[in-house]
């Protein structure tokens, strides 16, 4: 489909495009280009003149006329040029220009005619340098060309706007001064408007403002065969400053209004004639290869300024097609009771792991970065492994700080305290049963699940804990120290600072408590509205407890503590993650209530 750019961009001077059709008449030839700029002779307009330059050859444009086949331009070559080459076409801006500012001046007469006489109707009109006139059905009394003059000149002076746009034939009809018989129902139809005025039918190139046209002159005035011929000049030279938001854009939101309207119209009229299932119907009006589609792309092409207008229209455009899509669709499965089996499904949402798992895969990613290996031990585990071989044996008054869960199983003798059997309330459970397996140095990072009895904001009845062991020969606190410091900058940055708290362990000694200065209220143990910090009431949290490896662990796990000693640390995962200032989390309980809102947001 031809664009006949003048109709969108009237200062358009330069046009890249391609040769359709070239055919020779006698001396000339006939050529169809792909794109326009060049205005057919029409509506009282006479036809631009211009140069095509091809690589090979030139074409100089004698005339242009509109055909069945789009604009046809009569042309002189010189040169070799043929269909399929690229060519620009350079207007003879001085003669569009005069016609630009001679028709919109014909306009700016006629609505100083229609003022002082609305009962006259037009006929016709004829814009060209020689012989400028409107023709009117009716008659004018004599003496009062200065009086339209006046008028004229006024709206001239008051440079207002001439601006134009596409309508259907309906809206053109409610909208327009008059409406000519001939005009077609069913394509898009340009109205053009003088500000405070009523819109007015029309095809021509017009100036952007009234001033551009220069003072109108009537020379005469002649009544003759109930008709009436009001004569019109322009000065030669205006003095109007044409807007710089007009000089030629590439592409604008007028010609992308244009192209858009007809394919509404046009894919409105497939919609209701062609039958197809309705998946494959929406695909051709809408889908991404759709012409639809393919245009609403070329936004892109469009200047910053006038985007956003362009994405109101090209909305508006989708609102049209899916509204007769719907249309359609609801008649058809009326009448057919009709279920179409193409029809795509509902897309189900893609999921990420959850934040713990997040927060394992990075605290497992930190500690192998520092040669540590990640190791699984049971979570249902004899009570020996998760307190008797930790240097607690089973009446130790220590234990009671871990409330644990006690497992039954089939089989079990209540009596031998031995056998038994726990949810792992911490990881060290892992400590000695690493240290069975004979293989040194360990660096072991265990990270599960553990189970206690308790349920408040820090503490949640299954929650996770990493645990660090490392033995070797020589080990020492700076070490563990090295290892800890290391970790949390990693973690959490530089900015977080660490605290050791002497503390006692069974199995540690000597022990501490690791303590992290607080990512909610930044170590200041109140929030921002001076209320005190949930999470940590002091600014300080405790991330969990660390400590040289007590020597009877060592024993239980069958090492031989003459060449080996080593480190241990245990901490919540779940606490751990918590602590990084952008989670902003205070209550650990939330991290497992399965809110999808909640646990989209990371
Ligand atoms: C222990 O569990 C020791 N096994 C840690 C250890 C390992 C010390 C190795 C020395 C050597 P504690 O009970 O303090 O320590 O728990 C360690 C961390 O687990 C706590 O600081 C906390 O971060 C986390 N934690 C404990 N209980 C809960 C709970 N109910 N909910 C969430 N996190 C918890």
């Amino acid at each position: 489909m031809q664009k006949l750019l003048y109709l969108t961009d009237s200062y358009r001077k330069k046009l890249e495009t391609e040769i359709q059709k070239i055919v020779r008449k006698g001396s000339v030839w006939h050529i169809f280009l792909k794109d326009t700029i060049i205005y057919p002779e029409g509506g009282g307009q006479p036809s631009d003149l211009g140069i095509i330059n091809g690589k090979t050859g030139k074409a100089r444009v004698l005339k242009a006329i509109f055909t069945s086949e789009g604009v046809l331009h009569e042309c002189q070559v010189e040169g070799v040029i043929k269909a399929g080459d690229r060519v620009t076409i350079y207007l003879d801006w001085k003669r569009r220009y005069l016609n630009m500012r001679l028709h919109s001046a014909g306009h700016i007469l006629h609505e100083a005619v229609a003022t002082l006489f609305p009962q006259l109707v037009p006929v016709s009109a004829n814009h060209s340098e020689n012989n400028t006139l409107i023709r009117y059905r009716g008659e004018i009394p004599i003496g009062k060309a200065g009086e339209i003059e006046r008028i004229a000149n006024g709206i001239v002076d008051s440079n207002v706007s001439i601006t134009s746009a596409f309508v259907t034939y309906d809206q053109l009809v409610q909208q327009a001064s008059f409406v000519p018989v001939h005009l077609p129902k069913n394509k898009p139809l340009r109205i053009i408007q003088v500000q405070g005025f009523q819109p007015i039918p029309d095809g021509g190139t017009q100036v952007a403002l009234t001033g551009e046209t220069g003072l109108i002159s009537i020379p005469k005035i002649v009544n003759h065969d109930g008709l009436v011929d009001v004569y019109y000049s322009i000065e030669k030279q205006t003095t109007a400053v044409i807007p710089d938001i007009l000089e030629a854009s590439p592409y604008s939101v007028s010609d992308l209004t244009a192209e858009l309207i007809q394919i509404q119209t046009e894919t409105i009229d497939q919609i209701n004639n062609i039958d197809l299932p309705d998946f494959e119907l929406r695909q051709k009006a809408l889908g991404q290869t759709s012409r639809f589609s393919n245009l609403a792309k070329k936004i892109r092409d469009i200047p910053q300024k006038e985007r956003s207008q362009a994405g109101i229209i090209i909305n508006e455009v989708k609102n049209a097609i899916e509204t007769a899509l719907s249309h359609k669709f609801t008649r058809k499965h009326k009448s057919q009771g009709f279920f179409d089996p193409t029809l795509p499904g509902i897309k189900p949402k893609l999921g990420h792991l959850h934040i713990v798992s997040q927060a394992i895969e990075e605290i497992t990613r930190t500690f192998e970065r520092i040669g540590f290996t990640r190791v699984r031990h049971p979570e249902a585990d004899w009570d020996y492994y998760a307190f008797e071989a930790l240097n607690m044996p089973p009446n130790h008054p220590a234990r009671d700080e871990w409330e644990t869960f006690f497992l039954s199983y089939p089989g079990e003798n209540k009596k031998d305290l031995t056998k038994k059997m726990v949810l792992t309330p911490h990881t060290s459970n892992g400590q000695v049963r690493e240290m069975e397996k004979g293989i040194f140095p360990i660096k072991m990072i265990n990270i599960a699940k553990c189970y206690r009895r308790q349920s408040d904001v820090s503490h949640a009845s299954m929650f996770h804990q990493f645990e660090g062991l490392y033995i070797d020969k020589n080990v020492s606190i700076a070490h563990l120290k090295g290892v800890i410091e290391y970790f949390v900058k990693s973690f959490y940055g530089q900015d977080r600072q660490i605290r050791l708290r002497p503390f006692h362990f069974q199995f540690t000694e000597p022990s501490f408590e690791i303590d992290v200065t607080c990512g909610i209220c930044h170590g200041q143990g109140v929030r921002a509205d001076n209320e005190p910090c949930r999470l940590c009431k002091s600014g300080w949290l405790e991330l969990g407890g660390a400590g040289m490896t007590h020597p009877n662990v060592l024993k239980a796990g069958h090492v031989d503590t003459s060449i080996y000693n080593g480190f241990a640390f245990g901490w919540g995962v779940e606490r751990t993650y918590m602590m990084k200032s952008s989670t902003n989390l205070d209550d650990v309980r939330i991290l497992y209530q399965n809110d999808i809102r909640f646990l989209e947001q990371f």
